[in-house]
């Protein structure tokens, strides 16, 4: 039975038909449509659409790229309440501050070793500023020109421009020429302000995130998109978010991968909201497959959903699996993932891939193929 066939058989909402319909003539659904697949969609159907759209963009492919992770602080003047990671200024003697010296020892950590990229995200500390941070980028740029730089989340930027009273346009044109190659995703959560307000009120909003990454995608970097999703947000609010970043990937083309983050409850503001379960997870990885229709990538960061969690997004829309090699990131492990020293080997991650019948292919920053593990 082809997927056209199996579908009619199973499902006989007439709407949820025509969205199959779409999805097979590979036409782009709607916002309504997408709100229906969350109202409506069940678990087999969205998988087995989402599984269709992964299939025709990157056949049996999963990806996978070594990096590591620099996080310069978790002081932070912001007071996001699902972050179980950050501490105020005032109590910056329970987090850490990490000077250039000590950012550079961890680079030097990596040298010989085949790792392509460096992430650095961290809070937001009101001392460490444009400056700091164009040296720091300069820094590992002399050391190992061979790393793609990226980081700083749209927050963190959005405060250092701001704090050094320059624009977007001249304190991002400042960090490329220092080195910075393209920016995580982070910071975006959920644009729509009846829900930003009260989860994050104090830091950049909506339209300031997405200006920040167009200014970015303007000089030729690229850019990673999140979106935070299982707590106090409803089915509206995921489907503007994404149509948010549908739009700019309309206009500029510079994201590279769409990475949904599962809110974890553990030691935050927001620890009496009840976590997704994972039904909810893997039809919220389907459904954003079928919907993001020119984002070519969607990633999975294992930390934070678990590994086996993530091995099943991998027929739910997949292709990028994040977290490979002695990722010893703090912002997952101290919010409640259960993988509190996450660290995979490239053997057990191509392990993880092959298990469900993928092959692992190990790429660059931009998607770049390095090596297919047969
Ligand atoms: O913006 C914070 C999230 C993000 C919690 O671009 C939480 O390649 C769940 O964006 N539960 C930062 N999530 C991490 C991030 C990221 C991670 C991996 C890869 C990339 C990429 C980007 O972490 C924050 C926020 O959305 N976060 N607290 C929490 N309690
Ligand atoms: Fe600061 Fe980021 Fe935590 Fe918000 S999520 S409080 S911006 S470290």
């Amino acid at each position: 039975m082809d997927l056209a066939s199996t579908i009619e058989y199973v499902v006989t909402d007439k709407g949820l038909l025509a969205i199959a319909d779409k999805v097979k003539n590979g036409e782009r659904i709607s916002e309504e449509d997408c709100l229906l697949l969350f109202e409506k969609g069940e678990l087999g159907f969205v998988g087995a659409l989402a599984n269709h759209v992964q299939e025709r963009l990157h056949h049996n492919k999963v990806y996978f790229n070594r990096n590591f992770h620099i996080e310069p602080t978790n002081v932070c003047v912001f007071t996001c309440n699902f972050c179980s990671y950050s501490r105020q200024y005032k109590h910056r003697d329970d987090g850490w501050e990490l000077s250039i010296e000590q950012m550079m020892d961890i680079v030097r950590k990596y040298d010989g070793q085949p790792v392509t990229e460096v992430h650095i995200v961290g809070g937001v500390h009101p001392k460490m500023n444009l400056e700091f941070f164009c040296e720091l980028l300069s820094r590992i740029r002399t050391h190992r020109p061979d790393l793609h730089l990226k980081g700083f989340t749209a927050v963190e930027l959005d405060y250092m421009f701001r704090k050094a009273k320059v624009s977007t346009e001249e304190g991002m044109r400042r960090m490329n020429e220092a080195g910075l190659q393209s920016l995580p995703g982070g910071g975006a959560e959920i644009f729509h302000p009846d829900v930003r307000e009260v989860i994050c009120a104090d830091k950049v909003d909506g339209d300031g995130w997405l200006a920040i990454h167009e200014t970015a995608h303007n000089l030729g970097m690229h850019s990673n998109a999140t979106m935070l999703y299982g707590h106090i947000e409803k089915y509206e609010h995921r489907v503007d978010h994404m149509s948010r970043l549908r739009q700019l990937q309309d206009k500029t083309g510079g994201f590279n991968c769409f990475i949904p983050l599962k809110f974890r409850n553990k030691g935050n503001d927001m620890s009496h909201i009840a976590e997704s379960n994972i039904v909810e997870d893997l039809r919220l990885y389907a459904i954003a497959r079928i919907f993001m229709d020119n984002f070519r990538n969607l990633k999975a960061y294992w930390p934070m959903l678990g590994r086996q969690t993530a091995q099943l997004t991998l027929s739910f829309g997949v292709n990028d699996l994040d977290g490979t090699i002695d990722d010893t990131t703090k912002i997952y492990s101290m919010a409640g993932s259960e993988e509190q020293s996450p660290s995979l080997t490239t053997e057990e991650l191509c392990d993880m891939i092959q298990a469900v019948g993928k092959t692992a292919v190990e790429r660059d920053t931009l998607y770049n193929e390095i090596k297919v593990y047969a």
